[in-house]
């Protein structure tokens, strides 16, 4: 019998909101998500998530974290600490085991749907990358067929590539990162200083097609993740790269990502595909890595 035919309590922690899920086989049985709280110690912040899932608790044999930030033995370590205040390092599994009694793991939550995406990618791959493009831009790859998360757990986050050097500062310290261009709130930034009042990132979205400042904005985010994906095809050669995150997966960007790639030259084009975990993506990976060795 899989290992996935247990319940697993799936929590998926990102800069704005955590989605929590009962995950059975392949499904979501249960699903429910909150804003990200903003609690300094671990066991208060273990605490609340556990009350979200309070119900659903007996029914879970284990725990499955995938959260933004570096994943070491130690806990969660913010890289771009704007998109998350964490005090480093956040030991949020070594706090649910404790309240549980529970085996937790944790991953980074974009190294963790690399992996759920690679088991269920629609054509077989050796060689892959999954970028999500929501609050940051996060990354997992998997080489031969393994997530290749690194010797300290870095490995992945390609949001933090500096692909300009007169571009904006990013959280990380450095300056013109993926992130700091492409990223949901990198876009939000600049949709704000164009539109008064401000309009959100779905309005952003809706007006594009027909609004030039709105489009350039969307066209820079999916121009820097278009650099993104033949770099990566330079360093790795990848079969597919896999796109996923709020930002991603909205309408139209995907093809706007294919549209910048297809004018590169033919050695740096690479597939692009979207998530086959829709938004749940990173939820779906919290689940499946216990499925990963
Ligand atoms: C940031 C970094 C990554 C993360 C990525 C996407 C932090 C807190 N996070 O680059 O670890 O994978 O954002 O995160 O430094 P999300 O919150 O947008 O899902
Ligand atoms: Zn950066």
């Amino acid at each position: 019998m899989s290992t996935l035919a247990k319940n697993t309590l799936a929590i998926d922690i990102g800069g704005t909101k955590i989605a929590i899920g009962l995950v059975h086989g392949d499904a979501i049985v249960e699903r429910r998500q909150f804003p990200t709280p903003t609690v300094k110690e671990a066991s208060q912040f273990a605490a609340m998530i556990l009350e979200q899932a309070a119900d659903w608790l007996d029914r879970a044999t284990r725990i499955g974290i995938s959260t933004t930030g570096l994943v070491t033995e130690q806990g969660i370590s913010a890289i771009n600490p704007d998109t998350l205040a964490f005090p480093a390092p956040f030991p949020l599994a070594a706090a649910l085991e404790s309240l549980t009694n529970k085996p937790v793991a944790m991953l980074n939550d974009a190294q963790a749907a690399a992996w759920y995406e690679y088991v269920n990618l629609p054509q077989p791959a050796r060689n892959m990358a999954f970028i999500t493009v929501s609050t940051g831009v996060g990354g997992g790859i998997i080489i031969d067929g393994k997530l290749h998360s690194g010797a300290t757990g870095l490995a992945g986050h390609v949001g933090h590539f500096s692909i300009d050097p007169n571009g904006p500062q990013c959280g990380c310290g450095q300056v013109g990162c993926v992130e700091a261009i492409a990223s949901g709130t990198a876009i939000q930034r600049r949709s704000h200083e164009t539109f008064h009042p401000p309009i959100s990132n779905v309005e952003l979205f809706k007006l594009a097609p027909n609004e030039p400042q709105a489009e350039a904005i969307v066209q820079a985010s999916a121009q820097a993740i278009a650099t993104l994906c033949s770099n990566l095809k330079a360093t790795l050669d990848l079969d597919v790269i896999v796109l996923g995150g709020g930002v991603g997966l909205a309408s139209g960007y995907l093809a706007r990502v294919v549209e910048h790639i297809a004018q590169r030259p033919h050695a740096f084009q690479v597939p692009i595909i979207a998530a086959q975990g829709d938004y749940d993506a990173c939820l779906l990976g919290a689940a499946f890595q216990f499925n990963k060795d």
